[in-house]
């Protein structure tokens, strides 16, 4: 898995909605916030399977209706392909949870 290029990160990178850069790291970042416990850990559980068919985890955190996720691939060293993707995916399961 190869690292963005600075090509693909000027395109790809603001076209994602609400995810910051996570300095030191290459990484992004984004809190998302839900009506209750129960819409966060259904959205978390399908966000687990689509991680898990990707072979790509998030960094994740979450507190009652608060899930906080970073992403980077290890394997890359920073960003790659696969962060874009995981994060598309995140955003539409997120809309998706209300
Ligand atoms: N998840 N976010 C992320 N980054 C990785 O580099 C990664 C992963 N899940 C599995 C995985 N790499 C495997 O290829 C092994 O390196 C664990």
């Amino acid at each position: 898995m190869s690292p963005l290029t600075p090509d693909q990160r000027a395109t790809l990178l603001p076209a994602l909605h609400g995810w910051q850069p996570c300095p030191p790291r290459d990484a992004l970042r984004k809190v998302l916030v839900f009506e209750d416990f129960n819409a966060a850990w259904g959205f978390m559980s399908r966000v687990a399977l689509a991680a898990e068919r990707m072979d790509h985890h998030p960094e994740w955190c979450n507190v009652w209706n608060r899930v906080e996720i970073v992403l980077t691939t290890h394997d890359a060293g920073g960003l790659s392909m696969r962060d874009v993707e995981l994060a598309r995916c995140i955003d539409r399961y997120a809309e998706e949870a209300g």
